[in-house]
């Protein structure tokens, strides 16, 4: 089966590329083990106002500290960090990054992830400009999902820490799942109509509470993920540069689509490190369903 730097290479991703992403994913290995003995809310907020949890602080330090050593990067933009961390200033790349999705799922064990976004030069730009996206999912098994712009492949983590692929080629087919963020009784117009009309055609509601899982089996089955806006969070929950442009870079290179409701969120140069947007992410004709809603 071939392992993640052999597609990476067969991709013709640069060799110091190669050598980041690898460095990312074999991470999943101590940020698995360290579940065990990070079970609670830490006495911190994120720069979203969000309670971390032990592991979202974990795992951030720890792959600050790994992307660091790895002389390869610029800045890193974290969801756990204020500021964008300044790393080697002549380093090619910079990195963006959720180092803990769907981290109140970890105290029921349920599925999280890594998210991780890869971009040459700095960390502000569009999502469209990413190199490369990745994200490792801590299910019943630990897969990592990645795309350098040439489409999408699933690799599963061996018990000795070789990444072997599971699937290549990935297509987001036209499926039949949502799942929705926020409250029923909250949502506006445009997203109660969208989500009525999706149910009457056969949806099928599945919500987790992890974006990352959530999205993964849209990415399979097919369907939408939406963390929509309300009167109280016009721009919903989600953050443009750590959430929504590496997965949004990923569904599209699957042939799939992210959208705030108007327009692909990847066009959206970001003001803020942690500006929210609101989120359609998934298979295409989903997607123009909910921007031909007025
Ligand atoms: P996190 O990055 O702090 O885990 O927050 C993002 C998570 C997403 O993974 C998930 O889809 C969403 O927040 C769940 O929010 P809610 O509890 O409002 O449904
Ligand atoms: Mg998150």
């Amino acid at each position: 089966m071939t392992t993640l730097p052999e597609y990476l290479s067969k991709c013709g991703a640069p060799d110091d590329l190669i050598s980041l992403i690898t460095l990312i994913a074999a991470q999943a290995t101590p940020i698995r083990n360290a579940f065990i003995s990070n079970q609670n809310y830490a006495d911190s907020k994120n720069s979203s106002g969000e309670t971390q949890a032990e592991m979202d602080t974990w795992s951030d330090v720890h792959l600050v500290n790994i992307l660091a050593a790895s002389g390869l990067v610029r800045e890193v933009a974290s969801e756990e960090q204020e500021d964008i961390v300044k790393l080697v200033e002549t380093a090619p790349y910079s990195v963006v990054m959720d180092p803990l999705d769907g981290s109140s799922l970890i105290k029921v064990n349920l599925c999280v992830g890594t998210i991780i976004g890869i971009y040459e030069g700095g960390c502000m730009q569009a999502g469209k400009n990413l190199k490369a996206a990745l994200y490792l999912l801590y299910g019943p098994m630990t897969t990592i999902t990645v795309s350098v712009g040439k489409g999408v492949a699933v690799f599963a983590m061996d018990k000795e820490g070789c990444c072997r692929m599971l699937r290549d080629n990935v297509r987001i087919p036209e499926g039949n799942l949502y799942g929705s963020g926020g409250i029923r009784t909250e949502w506006l117009e445009k997203h109660a109509k969208f989500i009525s009309r999706i149910e009457n055609e056969g949806a099928k509601n599945r919500y987790s509470g992890s974006f990352v899982a959530d999205f993964h089996q849209i990415l399979t089955y097919g369907g939408v993920y939406a963390y929509p806006p309300s009167e109280k969070q016009p721009n919903g929950k989600l953050r443009l540069v750590f959430e929504a442009n590496p997965i949004g870079y990923l569904a599209s290179q699957a042939g799939g689509a992210i959208s705030n409701g108007v327009s692909s969120t990847l066009d959206i140069v970001p003001e803020t490190v942690h500006q929210r947007t609101p989120i359609y992410v998934g298979s295409s004709g989903m997607i123009k369903k909910i921007e031909s809603i007025e």
